[in-house]
């Protein structure tokens, strides 16, 4: 059994704690941390798991073999860089950290330490849809890549949101995305503000990203938080010789009284949901495997940064912002 420690329980958190727990076999949950005492406790005790009295102290049980890091952002470098100092193998929900210095020292740490440890929660890197997007534009069949059009609509987000936000726990998903689907890395970035939607509180609602790759492919990225409709993630690559798109994630159609209808997901949770087994599944089996994580790592969460601080330079000022990515240390390449 490999025994995991979750730090953060709240909608993420409590999500993998269910599936390492009930979807997913060889895996138990025998440690809990959060800020909020009570959640923790109501987490932990139908797992039977151990609840600390911080996430550090979760770190350094011994009987936890590796860690969930489900808090917010913002604390996620603490407990990378304890994770790494421990020797533990640790998955860190996205952002790595909120700052390409943060990211940094991640990055240094590990590269100390000498061996990868740290996955990050870019699971779009494990959806199927996505996946066979990308099969379709290694295989040549649509000849080479022009240009990727991208939505990421949330019905809402959380009351935390500050503009930021929008880029750096939203956009970032289709930063890390295009990164990984394309093989370059974005080198400049603009953020375009269209008429506000009057559901849009104090965001800056809806923004339209424009991201230059270092191979010339162009990339557009709506994105809205305050649909109200539900969770809509959309994507089309035009290639030289056709185009290949993300289709409608609903698995029915209701015709009906002269109208066709469909479900449209409720928020990430419905719409990644197997995304996210897979995810943990590749990365607990890396774990128990003793080798290093398949998935996204430390250099990727810091490439995903290094843009995302771009682009929130880029929303307050309107200006296009040059990315530069310092070199890639050999144990990331
Ligand atoms: P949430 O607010 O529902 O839960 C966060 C939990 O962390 C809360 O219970 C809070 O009390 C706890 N917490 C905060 N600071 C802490 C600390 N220092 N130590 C221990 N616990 C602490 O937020 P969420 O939606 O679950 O998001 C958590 C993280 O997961 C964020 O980084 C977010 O970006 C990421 N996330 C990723 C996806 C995805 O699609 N991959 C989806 C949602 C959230
Ligand atoms: C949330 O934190 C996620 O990561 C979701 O995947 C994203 O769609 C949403 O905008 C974020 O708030």
């Amino acid at each position: 059994m490999l025994r995991v420690g979750v730090i953060g329980a709240g909608l993420i958190g409590r999500d993998h704690i269910r599936r390492l727990t009930t979807v997913l076999a060889g895996i138990d949950v025998v440690a809990v941390a959060d800020v909020d005492a009570f959640v923790a406790a109501q987490v932990a005790a139908p797992l039977g798991a151990t609840v600390y009295p911080n996430g550090l102290a979760l770190i350094a049980a011994d009987e936890v073999d590796a860690v969930l890091v489900c808090s917010w952002g913002g604390t996620h470098e603490e407990y990378v860089l304890a994770a790494i100092t421990a020797g533990k193998p640790v998955f860190c929900e996205k952002p790595l950290a909120t700052t390409r210095e943060a990211c940094l020292r991640i990055v240094a740490a590990e590269v100390g330490h000498g061996r990868r440890l740290v996955q990050v929660g870019y699971m779009r890197r494990y959806d199927a849809a996505y996946r066979a997007l990308k099969q379709v534009l290694d295989s040549g069949v649509i000849g080479a890549p022009l240009m990727m059009h991208c939505a990421h609509r949330n019905a809402g987000v959380p009351a935390f949101y500050e503009p930021e936000n929008t880029i750096t726990d939203t956009a970032v998903h289709e930063i890390d995305m295009v990164r990984w689907m394309f093989g370059a890395e974005i080198v400049a970035v603009r953020v375009l503000r269209p008429r506000v939607s009057r559901n849009a509180g104090s965001l800056p609602d809806p923004l339209l990203l424009v991201l230059e790759l270092a191979n010339e492919v162009l990339v557009d990225v709506e994105i809205s938080v305050n649909v109200r409709y539900g969770y809509d993630i959309r994507g089309e690559i035009l290639g030289e010789d056709g185009t290949v798109s993300l289709e409608n994630p609903g698995l029915i159609a209701v015709r009906h009284a002269g109208r066709l209808a469909g479900p449209v997901p409720g928020d990430w949770r419905d719409r990644f949901a197997t995304a996210y087994d897979v995810e943990l599944r590749e990365w607990a089996d890396s774990v128990i495997g003793g080798g290093p994580p398949v998935g996204p790592g430390s250099w990727d969460g810091y490439a995903a940064a290094v843009v995302s601080d771009a682009a929130v330079r880029a929303l307050r000022t309107g200006d296009r912002v040059a990315v530069t990515v310092d070199e890639r240390p050999a144990i990331y390449s």
